[in-house]
């Protein structure tokens, strides 16, 4: 295969890409985005890993009151002697970072990046197509304290991933609805919403309030056909 060809199939990231891009949400809230976090080779590598020794499961949890089938596959590692995650009414088994070498060596990436974080947890997530999702919710269990800084680090299919800020618990005489219209903040308002095509290989982190004050969501997108794994990696504090 010539030089050209390889660089076709493999190109070479340009400096943009391997940047960090920091987008203020406002009081307090940011996210930072790697586009190429990680080489294209290496995050294949670690999607076939993945995708093949995770004992992925797709339990049964709880949303508004009702039972379903989570609409991905998850599993969950995380470091001896930590509480127990509770979500939608599931508590995931905690696996050991040792059943996952290869996990080790995300995990060292992403601290080598982010020193100050020490995350000591992981939920993974597999979006087998398209018609996988995770709804609008905010990673703002008690565990992870009030200013967690998740980091986000995402394999195989692009999908995108949107934030909404939480609508705000102004008082009756203060909301939206009784605004004069100049002061109405339109629906699809830009400083409301944000979104980001996570790729193959990217890092997304959230900080500050963004748990607090945004919700996430990473929608069904029929046309996206193929696999992506997902890995948030996140510090429980005592
Ligand atoms: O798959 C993603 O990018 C997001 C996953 C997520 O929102 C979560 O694990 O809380």
């Amino acid at each position: 295969m010539n030089l050209a060809c390889e660089e076709a199939e493999n190109p070479r990231p340009n400096m943009e890409e391997t940047k960090r891009q920091i987008i203020d949400l406002g009081n307090g809230s940011e996210v930072v985005y790697i586009p190429r976090f990680l080489s294209s080779d290496e995050s294949w590598n670690f999607f076939n890993y993945l995708n093949k020794e995770i004992p992925w499961t797709r339990p049964t949890i709880r949303v508004f009151g009702r039972s379903c089938l989570q609409p991905r596959d998850t599993c969950y590692v995380a470091s001896p002697g930590l509480p127990e995650l509770t979500y939608s009414g599931y508590k995931p088994h905690a696996y050991s970072w040792d059943d996952f070498p290869l996990l080790q060596d995300i995990l060292e990436a992403v601290n080598k990046a982010f020193p100050d974080c020490s995350y000591n947890s992981l939920l993974l997530n597999r979006y087998k197509g398209g018609e996988d999702y995770v709804g609008w919710h905010a990673d703002d269990e008690k565990l992870y304290g009030p200013t967690p800084e998740i980091a986000s680090v995402s394999f195989g299919c692009d999908r995108d991933f949107l934030l909404k800020k939480k609508p705000s618990k102004a008082p009756k005489d203060k909301r939206v609805e009784d605004a004069p219209p100049t002061k109405r903040l339109k629906k699809n308002d830009q400083s409301n919403q944000q979104s980001f095509m996570l790729k193959h290989g990217s890092l997304l982190l959230m900080r500050g309030y963004t748990q607090r004050d945004w919700l996430h969501s990473v929608p069904k997108r029929v046309k996206a056909g193929t696999t992506r794994i997902n890995l948030t990696f996140r510090r429980v504090v005592r």
